[in-house]
């Protein structure tokens, strides 16, 4: 294939061609890189909003009625929704796809659901490709959904600039479950479903947790109420984005957020390669070898893994000499 005209085609615009780099980064395709190496260099660094929170709270209708908004004036739009708990097929990622339908035939709106594929777990660095991938299409701004998967949730809203904490009224549990690592990622928290009753309560439980925080280096987190499925509370959620938007550009918090977010893109990136090189060289018959050893005991995973790694380390070492 072709990467320099995929890469090309995205950045003239082809839908088509950056469906089908997102399919490759997916499939971690051989080759993939060379199109995303051309791509992060046209990438103008979009702005990214996050929006995470429990599951069912009422996040893809937030994002529906966000890009409403942003689509009313005038933008280019890529919405990606990660749900690290089921796979690409899966009944929360097709509910997502079903409540979206209404922005489906628009085309300056650009939609992806991502799943977990198994395996490899670089979801949170796969997002990161995929968002770039819609940046060098040209959208004028990126929404990222993802819902809840404990650190995998919290890794992938680390490449937002904005990170929106949805939740909903409550006997109080829910906020104990925002506690537990959403709480430090917000910049904005969001109790949707204000109809409901527990809404005031809800709110004034975040705020008073919040107020526990000493210090919140020039950035408090506002506490909002929505009814989304009506559109209410919207348009002063997109208020407080764009406050915090203007407040965090530049700043050092966020360069620090998004350094975090490279180092631990760049390790994902170097062990693949590391991996797939070693396993490369050592040929067929000597891999076949080391695992009857293991199979008989006479060796093990762990002294083997020690012994390549450091064989490695050692030749590289050689030849830099
Ligand atoms: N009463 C009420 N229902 C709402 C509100 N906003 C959304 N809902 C409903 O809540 C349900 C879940 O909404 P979604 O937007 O799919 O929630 P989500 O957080 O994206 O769900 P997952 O992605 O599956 O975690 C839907 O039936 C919505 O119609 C609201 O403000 N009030
Ligand atoms: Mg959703």
């Amino acid at each position: 294939m072709n990467f320099s005209k995929l890469a090309e085609d995205i950045t003239r615009g082809d839908r088509k061609a950056a469906a089908r780099l997102i399919s490759l980064v997916e499939d971690e395709e051989e080759g993939y890189v060379d199109a995303m190496k051309l791509l992060y260099e046209r990438a103008r660094g979009v702005p990214v909003l996050g929006i995470t929170g429990p599951p069912g709270v009422g996040k893809s209708t937030i994002v529906l009625e966000i890009a409403k908004r942003m689509r009313a004036q005038g933008m280019k739009l890529g919405i990606v929704a990660v749900d690290p708990t089921s796979p690409i097929t899966g009944g929360a990622i097709l509910g997502d796809r079903i409540r979206m339908t209404e922005l489906f035939a628009d085309r300056d709106i650009f939609i992806r659901s991502m799943g977990s594929r198994g395996g490899s777990g670089g979801l949170s660095s796969q997002a990161g490709s995929v968002v770039r991938i819609l940046d060098a299409l040209g959208c004028d701004a990126v929404i990222v959904e993802t819902v809840g998967a404990g650190q995998t949730q919290v890794d992938i809203m680390g490449m937002a600039d904005t990170i929106v904490v949805v939740t909903m009224p409550s006997t109080g549990d829910e906020v104990q479950s925002i506690k537990a690592g959403l709480l430090e990622i917000a910049d904005v928290y969001v109790v949707n479903k204000c109809d409901l009753t527990g809404a005031m309560r809800t709110l004034s439980d975040i705020r008073s947790m919040l107020d526990l925080v000493e210090d919140w280096h020039g950035w408090k987190p506002p506490v909002l109420q929505t009814n989304a499925r009506e559109g209410k509370g919207i348009d002063e959620l997109l208020g407080s984005i764009q406050k915090h938007e203007a407040f965090a550009s530049g700043s050092e918090h966020l360069a620090s957020r998004k350094k975090a977010q490279l180092r631990r893109e760049l390790q994902e990136l170097v062990s693949n390669e590391v991996t797939r090189r070693i396993f490369e060289n050592i040929g067929t018959e000597e891999l076949d070898e080391i695992l009857n050893q293991m199979l008989d005991r006479s060796s093990s995973p762990y002294s083997e893994a020690e012994r390549i790694t450091a064989d490695v380390v050692r030749k590289k070492r050689a030849t830099a000499r």
